[in-house]
């Protein structure tokens, strides 16, 4: 059951998609007050208390002990100190056996989530704005009100089957050659791949929807060339558009009026990549059209996929603060014996980027009327979202295609994925990729990876390994990695071949992947999900925080540790291990119910499934392109007879109705481990 309450005169976030009338009555269980225009709803929670959700954040799997602010933000240091990261999903469980209460605080303004720092008995949420949609969800179980809450939010978005292929990335892949080259190693050396990513570098001078024609001399054409090979190209679009005369999204976006303006009216600008830049008005209407038909050149040329960044905004500095610090500098430079007037410049010029005065500063036109920024603050990236799939879909009607985003807000899962943003290559950074997920998830996000490798910093030979390997299971399974860091194509390193097999694993699973993310995402359930969804009922099992149950049937545990031999896992139930050293080596071992120390050499890894469940894998392949989903090998541990509903489509259409492709797999046989080649 769901109840929505309404405070004050909430912006249309477009988060929810159901039209619900609001209660008049007061909102249950928690102690709601007013103050100063804010609204803060307080909750006490039982020493037991779980809290699920919050998407995007630092930390572990139950949110409890931290205060998270919803106030989306271009940080590259995920420490667990962070309040705040690049997307706003303002969804919580609260679960105790007792009582199990689902959130949502629609508001796209700042909002803050103290769940139990200042005090661990209770909770604390404040909207700022004081302006916002409450939704109290009650359901039988965690997964059904989870379910509840995604039929309000709407259907997930759908990526090609081709975006679950391996894709390699990098700031600082210049051009043609680079790319060619890169290409041409993992061709030759048989390690699969579907996408290459193109960052800024691809662009003259960092403007969106540029390529420079000396690195890329005919972009079709190396398109089609590309495609030859099965790799399809990923170019990135940052939110800034250049100011230059000239230049003509930055012409025709003045001449439509479709940037953000200043309260005297000229357009805001702030520096970014390209330098001083206008930003479009995602949440006008009008201005995202133009925004979305900027992209057509690209999708004519070929380009099938593509990665929104900066969009919280990221803004480096305005051109007025900029020139308060350098007014505070001169002033410092007559005085200086006073070191707190130094100190105080020095915080001012770490304040320049993504200030709250800039964020101030600036409005939206809307269908509601003219609205400062920082009221609809967390929209802005969601919207940018909206402008891109709407572009594209104009472009490619009915047609699926790639689009993730670092920025988000709930709605956004409607129109494209996310990626987690610039990670570091730190060991606790898998840890915190797989945390992530199961919120995510049950904001929509389905589709969602991390930089394997690590983004920030030098990776190593062992840290990548590890991380290839939890990215066999994340729906986005892309490498990435920062300008000047140490380069980090698996080709790179000693164990290429070792890293080669683990993605072979991918490759193998790809169809029966697939199939459990399609059914997830139409069915509005979530492909990873903490062990506590699946056994409510078992102590230990509720506070698991580096295991997830994946799909139906399957779990994963990552090993995140550095020199690590092996790592314990809690079995909720009996269970078949599977582990992987590539996608035809393998041991299946079956395992009850309990706690074991498993071993797993630095380039193993597990996989597991419930009894009487199989787990599929094809033949592999070096691109998904080549894949054949029709012959398949089921491995499982069974006790007369296993089934599955494998879901299989052409990974393009843009509607896929879940019944059309579902097909029944049984398998039977004597009880035990099995291994049997379906076709
Ligand atoms: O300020 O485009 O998160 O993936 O490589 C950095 C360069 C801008 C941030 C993205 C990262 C990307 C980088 N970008």
């Amino acid at each position: 059951m769901i109840r929505k309450y309404t405070f004050g005169k909430p912006f249309p976030t477009g988060a929810v998609v159901r039209e619900l009338k609001a209660e008049t009555g007061p909102v249950p269980y928690f102690r709601v007050s007013r103050e100063e225009g804010r609204v803060i709803l307080r909750l006490d929670l039982s020493p037991e208390e779980i809290i699920f959700g919050l998407g995007e954040s630092v930390r572990g799997i139950n949110k409890r002990g931290h205060t998270y602010r919803s106030w989306n933000m271009d940080i590259t240091n995920h420490t667990e100190d962070k309040a705040s990261l690049y997307g706003s999903h303002n969804f919580l469980l609260f679960y105790r056996p007792d009582r199990m209460i689902g959130l949502y605080v629609d508001d796209p303004g700042l909002v803050s989530f103290d769940l139990g720092e200042t005090r661990l008995s209770e909770a604390v949420i404040t909207s700022e704005n004081g302006d916002l949609d409450l939704y109290v969800i009650e359901n039988g179980s965690l997964k059904e009100t989870v379910r509840e809450f995604r039929e309000l939010i709407g259907r997930s978005y759908l990526p090609p089957r081709w975006a679950f292929g391996y894709i390699q990335s990098r700031w600082g892949y210049t051009g043609e050659e680079n790319v060619r080259a890169v290409v041409k190693s993992h061709r030759e050396k048989h390690i699969p791949l579907d996408g290459v990513c193109l960052d800024i570098d691809y662009m003259v001078d960092f403007k969106n929807f540029t390529w420079k024609p000396s690195a890329f001399p005919d972009w079709k054409r190396f398109n089609e060339e590309m495609k030859r090979e099965h790799i399809r190209l990923i170019p990135i679009i940052d939110a800034g558009i250049k100011q230059e005369k000239g230049y003509e999204p930055y012409d025709t976006g003045l001449a439509r009026d479709a940037f953000c303006r200043k309260e005297d009216g000229t357009p805001f600008t702030a520096a970014v990549w390209p330098g001083l830049c206008c930003f479009p008005d995602f949440l006008n209407a009008d201005a995202r059209k133009w925004f979305g038909d900027l992209y057509r050149p690209l999708l004519e040329e070929g380009v099938e996929g593509f990665w929104n960044d900066m969009n919280e905004p990221s803004l480096f500095y305005s051109p007025e603060a900029l020139r308060d610090c350098y007014r505070q500098a001169l002033e410092q430079c007559e005085r200086v014996n006073d070191y707190q007037g130094m100190w105080s410049l020095k915080s001012s010029l770490d304040g320049l980027a993504n200030s709250g005065k800039d964020f101030r500063s600036f409005y939206h036109r809307t269908e509601q009327g003219r609205i400062r920024h920082d009221r609809v603050h967390n929209l802005y990236g969601a919207k940018m979202v909206q402008a891109s799939a709407e572009g594209i879909r104009r472009c490619l009607p009915g047609r699926r295609y790639l689009l993730f985003s670092r920025s988000s807000f709930t709605g956004s899962h409607r129109d494209g994925g996310i990626w987690q943003g610039d990670n570091y290559s730190w060991w606790e950074h898998i840890r915190l990729a797989m945390q992530m997920m199961p919120g995510l998830n049950m904001c929509g996000y389905l589709f969602s990876g991390c930089d394997l490798g690590g983004f920030a910093l030098n990776t190593t030979e062992d840290l990548l390994a590890r991380f290839l390997q939890l990215g066999v299971f994340l729906p986005l399974m892309r490498n990435h990695s920062a300008l000047y860091t140490r380069e980090q194509e698996i080709y790179r390193f000693d164990s290429w071949e070792k890293m080669r097999d683990t993605i072979t694993v991918r490759y193998a699973l790809l169809p029966f992947l697939y199939s459990e993310f399609m059914k997830a995402a139409l069915r509005n359930e979530m492909y990873f999900r903490p062990l506590a969804f699946d056994y409510p009922e078992d102590s230990r099992a509720l506070r698991v925080e580096d295991q997830l149950m994946l799909g139906e049937d399957c779990m994963i545990a990552p090993i995140y540790e550095q020199n690590a031999g092996g790592r314990y896992v809690y079995l909720p139930e009996d269970m078949l291990m599977i582990r992987f050293r590539a996608a035809g080596d393998y041991d299946l071992i079956p395992l009850e119910k309990g706690d074991h120390y498993l071993e797993f050499g630095l380039h193993e890894f597990p996989l597991f499934v419930r009894k009487n469940r199989p787990a599929l894998l094809c033949a592999g392949g070096e691109s998904t392109d080549e894949l054949d989903d029709t012959s398949l090998t089921a491995l499982g541990w069974m006790e007369g007879a296993a089934e599955y509903d494998l879901y299989r489509d052409d990974g393009l259409q843009a509607e896929p109705k879940l019944e059309e492709h579902l097909n029944r797999i049984r398998v039977e046989g004597k009880p035990g481990v099995f291994r049997y080649t379906l076709s």
